[in-house]
């Protein structure tokens, strides 16, 4: 499985939201996810900054490419948009991460 990482940005004064709506974080989207051949996702917040990192697996024939396109996706992101940068499709600006070092 390939482990890819992320950073996303958080707006500012919204972390206890942003935890609140993850707590209870959607079925259907983590079934897509799931669907998606995504496993392992987890999501870290530097509290200082608002800085999101986010970690994942992905099965090597996963379609998360695919994802965006998702009506769910689509409607995750909108709710989520007043807390997040965000792209004008209302995707959260993402940041990928090269791996510098790695031990099992
Ligand atoms: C994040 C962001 C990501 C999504 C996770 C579940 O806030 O919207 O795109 O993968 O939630």
């Amino acid at each position: 499985m390939e482990e890819i990482a992320f950073t996303m940005q958080l707006k500012p004064g919204v972390a206890a939201e942003y935890q609140r709506r993850h707590d209870e974080i959607w079925p259907e989207l983590t079934a897509a996810l799931h669907e998606a051949g995504i496993r392992d996702y987890s999501i870290f917040l530097d509290a200082a900054s608002g800085r999101l990192f986010g970690v994942q697996k992905r099965l090597p024939d996963h379609t998360a490419d695919a994802l965006p396109g998702l009506p769910v996706m689509q409607r995750w992101w909108a709710y989520m948009a007043d807390l997040m940068e965000t792209n004008p499709d209302n995707s959260p600006v993402v940041t990928t991460l090269a791996r510098v070092f790695h031990q099992e």
